[in-house]
This record gives structure tokens, sequence and C-alpha cells, in this order.
């Protein structure tokens, strides 16, 4: 049982070389993770700034919140007390406290909970997807970022679309993992590509259906997109190569959905069009990343258009671990699939796989190579070897 909270905060850097913060409680520490083609919906990263926000963690929790502590922490629903507390009147410079928890910011909130938790399961000596759900049993299929494009691009040549995944069929996480690094290591000699993207994915000069053709041809794998379609969006669908407007960037995506008998389509269309991503055929998963931000009021919009049938959910991109339970909670009455995501700058931290199990997630996307990509899906096959 955890009575006196030792809280402190600083900051490191990211995979880009990127400032983020890092929250320790109780020595157990835990990382927020930054995203390039961010959502105009996710809760902002900092109140302020990451250097406030540091230092409010480090400032509050020694004078106001141990002052205000309240019953002890022992359970993932003791979330709920930092939330609380968050709204309490604060001394010093740090007036007034927040309507909202969220209001600290997304990435100071994931990182302040998600150590508390840590320390919480290493209280109870337990595993902290145990703290999430002690019975959890299923194992999220991981999906990997092999070919990117897009806003992750270093290079001037380049697809539009911003990922080209690979999504393992095997029955084990393990082997999973396993079918999709081999895949990865051929696609990479196929493409004679020096170099990867942000996310460890190959890079490459090839267009869209050039690298749909060489994808097709391995039949180990389903292939699935993230088009991130807002990145390119002004009014028209402004591809590298042609300009599309809405009709004709529904009735492409559409043509690829059928031709290539692609899994997975995330963010088809740019992020406001509710009404346009219930035109694209839901034969396969159609996944929401920017048109839902991981916001509960987004999800309910998206169910009432019949936008998806599935849903990326970014830890970081709302911040409240509570709510992030109520999102899975809603995707599961609504039949709605579930995708934990890892954002395109990472840290170390490699918890992305426990609240994949823990919050019972149908799949995980953590790329594939690189060490902060490797670290979750290794600590995913040492959460299988535990269930
Ligand atoms: C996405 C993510 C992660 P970012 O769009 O799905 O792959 O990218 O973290 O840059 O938002
Ligand atoms: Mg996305």
């Amino acid at each position: 049982m955890i009575r006196k909270l030792d809280v402190s905060a600083k900051i490191i850097k990211d995979s880009r070389g990127e400032d983020t913060i890092e929250v320790s409680v109780l020595g157990y520490k835990a990382s927020a993770p930054a995203g390039k083609s961010t959502g105009k919906h996710e809760t902002p990263p900092y109140y302020k700034s990451l250097q406030w926000c540091v230092d409010f963690i480090n400032m509050i929790y020694e004078r106001d919140l141990i002052r205000f502590q309240p019953s002890p922490y022992r359970e993932f629903s003791d979330l709920i007390k930092i939330e609380y507390l968050m709204k309490r009147p604060f001394s010093g410079d740090f007036k007034p406290a927040f309507n909202n928890a969220k209001q600290l910011g997304a990435n100071a909130l994931f990182a302040l909970e998600s150590a508390l938790l840590k320390a919480i399961a290493g209280d109870k000596k337990k595993e902290l997807w145990q703290v999430i759900n002690p019975k959890a049993k299923k194992m999220p299929i991981p999906i990997g970022n092999a070919i990117g494009g897009g806003l992750h691009s270093h290079h001037e040549s380049h697809p539009t679309f911003q990922e080209f995944l690979i999504i393992p069929k095997e029955k084990t996480a393990k082997k999973n993992v396993e079918a999709m690094k081999e895949v990865y290591k051929k696609l990479g000699k196929l493409l004679k590509s020096k170099s990867v993207n942000d996310e460890g994915a190959w890079e490459t000069g090839k267009n869209e259906e050039e690298i749909l053709e060489i994808l097709r041809e391995f039949k180990e794998v389903n292939i699935g997109v993230d088009v991130a379609a807002s990145s390119f969006y002004d009014k028209s669908y402004e591809y590298q190569s042609k300009e599309l407007n809405r009709d004709a960037q529904i009735a492409y995506i559409n043509s690829l959905i059928s031709e290539y008998n692609l899994l997975y389509v995330e963010d088809p269309l740019e992020e406001e069009d509710f009404e346009g991503f219930s035109k694209i055929r839901k034969k396969n998963l159609i996944v929401g990343d920017d048109l839902t931000a991981t916001q509960i009021e987004r999800l309910k919009q998206a169910i009432k258009h019949k936008s998806i049938n599935a849903m990326i959910i970014k830890p970081n991109q709302n911040g409240s671990l509570l709510e992030l339970k109520e999102i899975f909670d809603i995707c599961k009455k609504n039949r709605i699939t579930t995708i934990l995501s890892h954002r395109s700058g990472e840290t170390m931290d490699d918890a992305l796989a426990d609240y994949a199990v823990g919050f019972g997630a149908d799949y995980i996307k953590c790329g594939i190579a690189t060490p902060w990509r490797e670290v979750k899906l290794n600590r995913l096959i040492e959460i299988e070897r535990q269930i």
C-alpha cells in the first residue's frame, strides 16, 4: 500500500533527440512519447511548457500533494485521487488549480499516472498489466510499420502515405514478432533501402501502388496502410504526383482496398470528415487516428456517423489513463476494434505492451525495428510467457 508519494520529474531525450518528460514515483520511471503527424484534437502535451510541467510536478508534490495526501494508492481506480488532487488550489506560483486534470497536459499527466501505476505494481509485487486487469488473457496482434513515407520521412522523394504496415497471422506473440521481422528484413533487401525513417521503417522513393505491389507478394502477412490524410490535405488531397478532391479520394481508397485486399486502413480522409469516412468500404478495418484523437467525444461522433470500425488509441493523445479505460469500454460495447499505438518519437519505456494486454487491445502498433520499438515487442513476448 503506497501512503507517501515520492514524485519527481525530469527532461529526457526521445528517439528523435527531442525533449520529453520522465516522471519517477518511488523510483519507478515512466516517460511520454511525441507525435509528428499530430491530430488537431489531441490534448496538448504540456500546460504552458515542458519545463513548467517538470517544475510543477517537482514542486507541487513536495509542497501540496503530500499535504493533501488522501487515502493510500492501491489499485488502478486510485488514479482518480491524483486527478482529483490536480483540481485543488495549489500554493506558490502554481495558481489556480486545474478544472480538469488533463489541463496539465497529456504527456505530463500520462507519465505521472503511468509511473504511479508502476509503483503500485512494484509495491504489490505484480506486473503492470496485472494492476489494470489481473485476469487479462488476450495477447494483442502486433502491427508493424515496414515502409514509411509522409511526414516521418527524411528524404525529398517518398510516398505520400505515411505508413505501409504488415500484420502477421501467427498464433502467438513470439511467432508474430518473428514473422514481422523476417518480412521487414526481406523488404529492406528488395527495396535496396539504405535508410530508415523516424519509426525505423524503410525509406524509398517508390509510390503507393509500387509499394503495395511488392507487399502483396508476402502472403505470410496481411497488409495495411496509415494514409495520415490530414498531413497532405489542403482543400484537396495533394499527392506527390496528383491531386484528388474528396470524392476522388474516397473512390481511390476504396479501389486500393479491393485491389490489394487491405486488412487495415488508417485515416484515409482528413480529420474532420466523419461523414466521408462512412463511405469507405468496411469489409476490413477502417481506423480512426487523427479523426478520433483518443478523445471520448470524437469517438462518440465517429460511432454516430458510422465512420469507423476500428480505433487507434494513443495514451499521450489523451493523458488520462482513466479516460483511456473508458474509451476501451465504449469501443468494446460498440464492436470497435482497438489498436493501442506508439508515437513516431518514442522513449525506451516498454509499458505500452502492458497497457495493450491490461486493457485488452485487439492489436498493438509499435513498429518493428530500432531499440525504441523492440523493447515494446520484447516486453509483449515476456508478458505472453507470464500469461
Ligand atoms: C500515427 C503515428 C504513429 P505520429 O500517425 O499513427 O505511427 O504517427 O506519432 O507522428 O502521430
Ligand atoms: Mg496514424
